[in-house]
């Protein structure tokens, strides 16, 4: 059974927004790197402090936080896990798979939103969070390019990624993510 994902995609492609209805469906645990920071901004934790700065801008918080992070949530995990927002770099993705290797917990399937930047423009302006005007959107999806999207290769080379169509309504891609899930 496929237990253990992750979304790629893009800013705004709406990796959150069918992560949470999956993970209802499925019973697993949904770890968002960008929820979990913008709690620690919340709660103006020193971390947070560090955090909120970057991701005004658009850029990424460094790996040291985010892997403290994710590390904690994920070893509590026993039901199974959706990693959404996570591994941003390849650095990220290395030092996921060192820890996934060590507790025996292989990712079983990445799952590609793609998506036009100019549909993800319009979304995110529409939504209007502290990171969600035009000039941070655009860095976004240029860090999104640079830094990002070079785990489309990375996953593709090990064999275990595949794309979804993320334009159209949300309960329609929830059902082309449903299938490749299986
Ligand atoms: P994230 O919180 O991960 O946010 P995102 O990429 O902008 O959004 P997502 O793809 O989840 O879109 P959503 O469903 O919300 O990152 C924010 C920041 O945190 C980063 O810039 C970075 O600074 C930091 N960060 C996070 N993880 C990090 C990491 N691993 N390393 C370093 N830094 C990290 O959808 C967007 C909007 O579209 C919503 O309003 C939604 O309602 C709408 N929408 C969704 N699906 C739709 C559809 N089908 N049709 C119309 N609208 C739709």
């Amino acid at each position: 059974m496929t237990k253990r994902l992750i979304f790629l995609g893009p800013p705004g492609a709406g990796k959150g927004t069918q992560a949470e209805r999956i993970c209802k469906i499925r019973n697993l645990l949904h770890l968002s790197t960008g929820d979990l920071l913008r709690a620690e901004v919340t709660a103006a934790t020193s971390l947070g402090k560090e955090a909120e700065d970057l991701m005004n801008k658009g850029e990424l918080v460094s790996d040291e936080i985010v892997l403290s992070i994710v590390e904690k949530k994920l070893l509590l995990a026993n039901q199974g896990w959706l990693l959404d927002g996570f591994p941003r770099n390849v650095s990220q993705a290395e030092s996921l798979g060192t820890l996934l290797e060590k507790v025996s917990q292989p990712i079983d399937l990445v799952i590609l939103l793609e998506i036009d930047d100019e549909v993800l423009v319009e979304r995110l302006i529409a939504r209007g969070r502290a990171d969600d005007n035009e000039k941070v959107i655009r860095n976004r999806l240029l860090v999104y390019r640079e830094k990002t999207s070079p785990l489309i290769n990375y996953y593709t080379k090990l064999g275990i990624l595949t794309s979804v169509q993320a334009r159209g309504n949300v309960e329609d891609i929830s059902e082309l993510i449903e299938e490749k899930i299986g």
